[in-house]
């Protein structure tokens, strides 16, 4: 078999849903999430997975606060940045689309797009079919690369209507999200139908949701894909152990991922393996 490719671990660093009373290791201001940035790409990360809040801890996807986010990550080290577009449930597009309006040295490495409406706890994370056209339009408007959100086995075939309409190029960088409670779950069977299941010569990162974050980023690394770990999707770094920055889920990572005959990929390498533009 051939030798599989370094592997991207991608840090979510914040999200829109966890609280500084869950953990008071979460990042919120500028230089809170470029510190745990630089760290993350020490321990091993290629890319960060960026939403952004207000001073007050609130999701924002306000245009100024990923702007200042942006530079402070990039002052302090070379890890990719991909912005969130599914801020948080309730949101507007346009709000939501806050910052695919950065440009030149501001431009995100890449975008998010979830392509299907999911419940989200007791909530709707709310993705009809004009919506996610829209936000997939002002990706390819800016120039960037989406990474495809996929709570639902559905929305990969979404992505494929997509690519039919001209509004994605196929073949795409998928994100199976996995055990979002209301979306498909974290199990071995439902990653091995959707990898099985991608668009020709597409890449793939698992993100799975709390306890289940670190286990599957040996199997990720076993089917020779990529992780995403990080507070936004869980914020234990063991049973009842708090991780104390998103560094120290990204180590744990590193260290798995090393451990089933991985290496790590660069945010160089990172930018090859998903076809990603160079920031202007
Ligand atoms: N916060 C969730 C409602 C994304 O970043 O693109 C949506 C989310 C997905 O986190
Ligand atoms: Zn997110």
């Amino acid at each position: 078999m051939a030798q599989a490719p370094p592997m991207v671990i991608t840090a979510a660093m914040v999200g829109a849903e966890v609280t500084r009373e869950q953990t008071p290791y979460l990042p919120i201001t500028a230089l809170e999430l470029a510190e745990d940035a630089a760290k993350c790409r020490e321990a091993g990360a290629a890319m960060v997975h960026l939403h952004v809040r207000r001073p007050d801890g609130s999701p924002s996807q306000e245009a100024e606060l990923f702007r200042a986010a942006i530079r402070a990550i990039r002052e302090k080290c070379d890890v990719l940045v991909q912005t969130s577009t599914g801020g948080a449930v309730g949101m507007s597009v346009d709000e939501r689309c806050g910052p695919l309006t950065l440009t030149g040295a501001d431009r995100p490495d890449m975008a998010t797009l979830t392509t299907g409406t999911v419940n989200f706890g007791d909530d709707v994370f709310w993705n009809a079919r004009p919506l996610v056209r829209q936000i997939a339009q002002r990706i390819r408007a800016l120039g960037i690369r989406p990474e495809i959100e996929c709570f639902d086995a559905g929305m990969i075939d979404e992505a494929r209507a997509l690519a039919k309409d001209g509004l994605i190029e196929l073949p795409a960088h998928f994100d199976f999200v996995l055990g979002v409670p209301g979306g498909i779950a974290a199990d071995v069977r439902v990653l091995d139908f959707m990898r099985g299941y991608l668009p020709e010569g597409s890449s793939w990162t698992c993100a799975a949701m709390g306890r289940h974050q670190l286990p599957f980023v040996e199997l990720a690394a076993e089917r020779g894909g990529n992780s995403r770990v990080g507070l936004e999707d869980n914020i234990y770094l063991s049973k009842g152990v708090l991780a104390k920055g998103n560094y120290e889920l990204v180590a744990e990572a590193a260290k798995r991922a090393r451990l089933k005959g991985r290496a790590l990929a660069t945010p160089e390498e990172a930018r090859h393996l998903l076809r990603l533009r160079r920031a202007d």
